[in-house]
Formats: C-alpha cells, structure tokens, sequence
C-alpha cells in the first residue's frame, strides 16, 4: 500500500497503515522475534544507568556504530528475513539504510520515553523508516519548544511510517505505557548513520 503525506506544518510525515498485507507481517513477526538476539539495553536517564523497558537490538552494517542514550552500541549482523525487508524499505523510502533499531514491547507495560532521533551520526534533516509489527499501540508527537502541541497515531500490524525533514529538530516521540491488553509488539526503526567508514554496499 502507497504512503500517504499526513500534515504537519513544520516535519514530513508518511504513513501507509497496511503497507504489508497481514498474512506477510503474520510471518515476519514470527520470524524477527526467532532470529533477532534480543537483549535488555541499559540507558542512562539523568545521569543514572537503569534497565530499558523493552527489549532491543542494533543491526546493520560493520561500522554502522550507534551511540543512544549516551551508551554506543556495535551493530549485529542482518538476520536473513530483514535483509530482504531492507531493500523494500530502501526503495519506499528513497534512502539506502545501513542500520536498524528493533524494539520489542512485551506488554502494554514496555514503552519508550520522549525523545527526537537527533544523534549527530543520523545527521541533519534525517530519514527515518518505521514498520510495526504485532499489537497496535499509539505513537504520541509533541512539539520540542511547546509540549502542548501534541498528536497521536495508531501503528498498526504492518503499517510504515517515515519521518522525515525537519521532523526530528521541531518534535518529539514517544511510544506511552497502557493499561489495555495489548499483544506484543515488534517494531523496526530503519536509520542512515552517516559515516565515511562504511564498505560500498555489495
Ligand atoms: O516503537 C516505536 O514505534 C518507536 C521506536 C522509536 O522511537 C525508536 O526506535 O527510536
Ligand atoms: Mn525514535
């Protein structure tokens, strides 16, 4: 399904809320959550180191190194059923990604906190590439210089979301904790880390 602009007057918002049929999201779910090594990422708030609320894992490319949260983290090798994934978002996006962050969120009771994808290794105005997988949650957006400019989307099984442009410098996201049931969670956030010391892609 064709991603579709959503309006936003100072960021580049797309979103396609099936851009994989059910069936395919059906099998990649199972297949990520067998073959990515998930661990427990530790990052630092407020200058204390706690344990992330999810599970995590940095992939791509040698030398596709990654500092979030103030801790570097060296990326995994691609599992084979997001090698091919890379290539269709390469093309929906228009943006040859060499990293991925993949987030899986338990329960209603995993979450990610406020934050702008703003690392000086993503570089100025950058791509972002968002597939969820499994139980829908909402992605709050605040605005950084008014937090009550705010905005929520439904991610869906299967649905993309790119954030582009100024995106990252005027706003904010978070994936909120809720009480509701929700089934898990896979979510892989496809990033360009600029670096000169990348091999060619083959
Ligand atoms: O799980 C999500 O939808 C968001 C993840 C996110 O913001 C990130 O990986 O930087
Ligand atoms: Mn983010």
């Amino acid at each position: 399904m064709r991603l579709e602009s959503l309006p936003l007057a100072d960021g580049e918002l797309q979103f396609a809320p099936s851009w994989l049929e059910a069936p395919e999201a059906d099998a990649l779910l199972v297949a990520l959550r067998g073959q990515i090594a998930w661990e427990t990422h530790r990052i630092r708030i407020f200058g204390r180191e706690h344990d992330s609320p999810r599970l995590s894992c940095w992939i791509g490319d040698a030398g596709a190194s990654y500092v979030y949260s103030r801790v570097r983290f060296e990326p995994r090798p691609w599992p084979p059923a997001l090698a091919l994934l890379r290539a269709r978002i390469d093309h929906a996006s228009g943006v040859a990604m060499n990293s991925v962050l993949a987030n899986l969120y338990r329960s209603g009771q995993d979450a990610m906190g406020w934050h702008s994808d703003d690392e000086p290794e993503l570089g100025a105005r950058p791509v972002i590439a968002s597939l969820s997988l499994g139980g829908t949650r909402r992605f709050r957006f605040r605005h950084r210089r008014d937090h009550s400019k705010t905005f929520a989307i439904e991610l869906p099984h299967g649905s993309l979301l790119l954030m582009s442009g100024d995106t990252q410098a005027n706003w904010q996201h978070a994936l909120p904790r809720t009480a509701r049931p929700v089934a898990p969670r896979l979510n892989l956030t496809f990033r360009r880390i600029q670096t000169d010391s990348l091999p060619p892609r083959p």
